[in-house]
């Protein structure tokens, strides 16, 4: 630092901030060398203050700008940059604000005062300076400082907390999210809870109602599902539950909605789909299940066979009319031999 030659440090380092065994740095600007060891004297021979002295106020700005001191005395006239000038160049620095400045100068004249308070200088002192006044100025403006700086320290402590808070907050509100949307699922299958299918029948109706766009809806029904409990023991009819669902998944577009309504019950809401596109859709979904198989052993498989009833949403309908409407045409597949799609 080239501020060397002419500064004289004398920083602790590794002090504690706050508290009673801070270290005050303290920053004396005279354009007089001797002025500046006169000054230094006056404060005293005091360890928690660490005093640094300037002849060149541009250097002793960078300096402060940098180190951040808790106190600067200065003189009045210099050349290049006179304290007026300085202290207003202080104030501007983004945490120059709060650094008490006292002004110490020979031209101790009312006119010199006042220009000194409106720069923002907090104490003003004639030279030859009183090492007692001195030093009861600087005593109460470095309390204050450290006042300053506590509650500075206490406000960022705070400010970390609040965020820490806002971080905890943010998270326990994604983890809350997951648990609603999982709420919503059937947990054998994955497919939509019948009451979360509801919810969104009533909104695609709503919109649809907006839009004039059509909404279809299947009700499907695994054929003897009975039988495959009795046959083959609930877990394996839990496995062709599942198996059910995935193949549907695979068969419907990803804002079709998918609902388990009951035991081995499902519907299928699809959006922006008229009835004769809905056929297509069931017809494709009930060859699927046909054509699958679910192996049980090496060489033992299932297969499924499912019937479908197609009704699409026409006027301001509500939802238990249209699921109505597919169910009587599920109930017509049934009587026609089941592993069909009726409309
Ligand atoms: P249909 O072709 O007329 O629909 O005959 P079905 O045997 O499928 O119809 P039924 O309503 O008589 O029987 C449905 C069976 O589905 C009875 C019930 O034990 C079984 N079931 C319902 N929920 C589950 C489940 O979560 N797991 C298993 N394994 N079976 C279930
Ligand atoms: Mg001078
Ligand atoms: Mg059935
Ligand atoms: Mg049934």
């Amino acid at each position: 630092m080239s501020a060397g030659r002419k500064s004289e440090e004398t920083m602790n380092s590794g002090q504690p901030t706050t508290g009673p065994g801070r270290v005050f740095s303290i920053v004396i600007v005279d354009d007089a060398r001797p002025s500046t060891l006169l000054l230094k004297a006056a404060l005293g021979d005091s360890a928690n203050l660490a005093i640094t002295l300037f002849t060149d106020p541009q250097e002793a700005l960078t300096w402060i700008e940098t180190h951040r001191p808790d106190l600067v005395i200065t003189d009045y006239v210099m050349p290049e940059m006179d304290g007026i000038a300085l202290a207003r160049r202080i104030r501007a620095l983004p945490h120059g604000a709060a650094v008490p400045i006292i002004m110490a100068t020979a031209r101790n004249e009312a006119a010199v005062r006042t220009l000194a308070l409106s720069a923002g200088i907090n104490e003003f002192l004639g030279k030859p300076v009183d090492g007692t006044e001195l030093r009861a100025r600087v005593q109460n403006m470095l309390h204050l400082r450290e006042q300053h700086v506590q509650l500075q320290e206490a406000n960022n402590r705070l400010q970390a907390l609040n965020k820490m808070l806002a971080l905890e907050i943010e998270q326990r509100k994604i983890l809350e999210d997951e648990l609603r949307r999982l709420a919503t699922l059937d947990a054998l299958t994955g497919a939509l809870t019948r009451r979360r299918f509801l919810e969104l029948f009533d909104q695609e109706l709503a919109r649809r109602n907006r839009t004039n766009l059509p909404l279809s809806v299947l009700m499907i029904d695994l054929d003897h599902f009975k039988l495959i409990n009795d046959r083959f023991g609930h877990a394996t009819g839990d496995l062709a539950l599942t198996h059910f669902s995935a193949v549907c998944k695979a068969c419907l577009r990803t804002h079709d909605h998918l609902g388990r309504m009951g035991g081995e019950e499902f519907a299928a809401l699809l959006p922006e789909t008229n009835i004769e596109d809905a056929h297509v859709v069931a017809e494709r979904l009930r060859r699927s299940i046909a054509a699958a198989k679910i192996s049980l052993t090496e060489d033992e498989h299932l297969t499924l066979t499912v019937s479908i009833g197609v009704a699409e949403c026409y006027g301001f309908q509500p939802p238990e009319a249209i699921l109505a409407a597919a169910d009587r045409a599920l109930y017509q597949a049934k009587h026609a031999g089941r592993n069909r799609v009726i409309r």
